[in-house]
């Protein structure tokens, strides 16, 4: 076989990171299971629900409703899926932020529903008199992100709630990578806080645990009925997931590293990174980059294109907003040290940078 997976040392812009170590062991113990058919594999269908507790705590539902999915896409489409397949009209619409990530165009194309993309404002979290205006009857979901891809904000979630609760839409927050540092913020995004009904909430972003571990919740099981098929030849009857067979290693990953790291590990984590952000942006700031502060740990700072290249051909894997700023993502692979010595490179490619652009 050829090649070696990349080092972690220098990737600065991914959502994903090292699985931690209880959950890459327990990725590798159940690696030939599939809770697609939990009848036959009854212990890593019990760790699946054990994740969706430990997921429920995160996100203020006492009695969640969810399952361990391929990623966050698959949970987006799925929260499309229950929303269109609930509505009663026949030319359902759905309103997203700008922010929003690319999964839902994928929704939208595969489950024919109309996309209505609502801009940001200033601050860069969704526009809610845009979202008032395009709300109708023919609505069945409103979607508010919750630590937004590419700046890493939250939308104004009870607010978008009452939108949605004045149309009959339901209200999806999309917390795929947020929700395991909003627990620590003020902010106000989960089920506790507004009438939401469905959540993506990724272990394997923030959460540590190995691909593929992505999370779906929804306040009520009968939710997700609208999503349910039968399986005749299964033992189970009925099956609600949108791949068939799935990866036992993701949903155990899941279940060892939540076990191990809600909420002490997962609050300590929040601190460091939320500490390198700051830093960081101070280090670009005072630096004369424009640099938009950060809310949650990702910063993204506004870098001339030659810089951004020099930084490339340096090693650094880093990556650029829809706007060309560039995005540093604080996982927990990212440290101080790395940053330091990615700070050293700018200065050192910032004259050679200068005379390109
Ligand atoms: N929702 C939000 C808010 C996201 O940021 C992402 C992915 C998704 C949903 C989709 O999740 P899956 O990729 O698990 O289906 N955001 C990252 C992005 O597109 C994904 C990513 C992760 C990209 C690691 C690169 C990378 O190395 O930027």
């Amino acid at each position: 076989m050829r090649g070696q997976p990349q080092e972690f040392d220098r990737v600065l812009s991914s959502m994903c990171t090292e699985p931690h170590p209880v959950a890459r062991e327990a990725a590798e113990r159940y690696l030939a299971t599939n809770p697609g058919d939990p009848a036959t594999y009854q212990a890593v269908a019990d760790l699946e629900d054990d994740a969706v507790a430990t997921l429920g705590s995160l996100v203020g539902l006492d009695d969640p409703a969810g399952y361990i999915a391929s990623g966050g896409t698959e949970a987006n489409i799925q929260a499309v899926r229950m929303a269109r397949n609930r509505a009663v009209t026949s030319t359902p619409n759905v309103v997203v932020p700008e922010s929003a990530h690319f999964s839902f165009q994928k929704a939208a194309d595969v489950l024919s529903v109309e996309l209505r993309v609502a801009p940001m404002t200033d601050d860069l979290t969704v526009d809610v008199g845009a979202v008032r205006r395009f709300c109708d009857e023919d609505t069945a979901l409103v979607v508010g992100i919750a630590g937004t891809t590419e700046y890493g904000r939250v939308d104004p979630i009870p607010i978008l709630a009452d939108l949605a609760d004045e149309v009959g839409a339901m209200l999806h927050v999309d917390a795929a990578w947020g929700g395991f540092v909003l627990p620590f913020t003020d902010h106000e995004w989960h089920f506790g806080h507004a009438d939401v009904d469905t959540m993506t909430i990724d272990p394997h972003k923030m959460g540590q645990a190995a691909i593929p571990a992505g999370g779906l919740l929804a306040r009520d099981e009968a939710l997700f009925d609208a999503l349910a098929v039968d399986t005749p030849y299964l033992e189970s009857a009925k099956q609600a997931t949108l791949t068939g067979t799935r990866s036992g290693a993701g949903v155990a990953s899941a279940a060892a590293v939540l076990d191990e790291l809600w909420p002490d590990g997962y609050r300590e984590q929040y601190e460091r990174s939320m500490a390198n952000a700051e830093w960081y942006a101070d280090a670009m700031g005072d630096r004369g980059f424009d640099v938009v502060e950060p809310d949650l740990p990702l910063v993204t700072v506004d870098v001339p294109s030659g810089l951004f290249e020099g930084l490339r051909d340096a090693g650094w894997r880093v990556s650029t907003t829809g706007d060309d700023e560039m995005r540093v993502v604080m996982m927990p692979h990212v440290t101080r040290e790395m940053l330091a010595a990615f700070v050293s490179d700018v200065d050192r490619l910032t004259p050679t940078a200068n005379i390109n652009t």
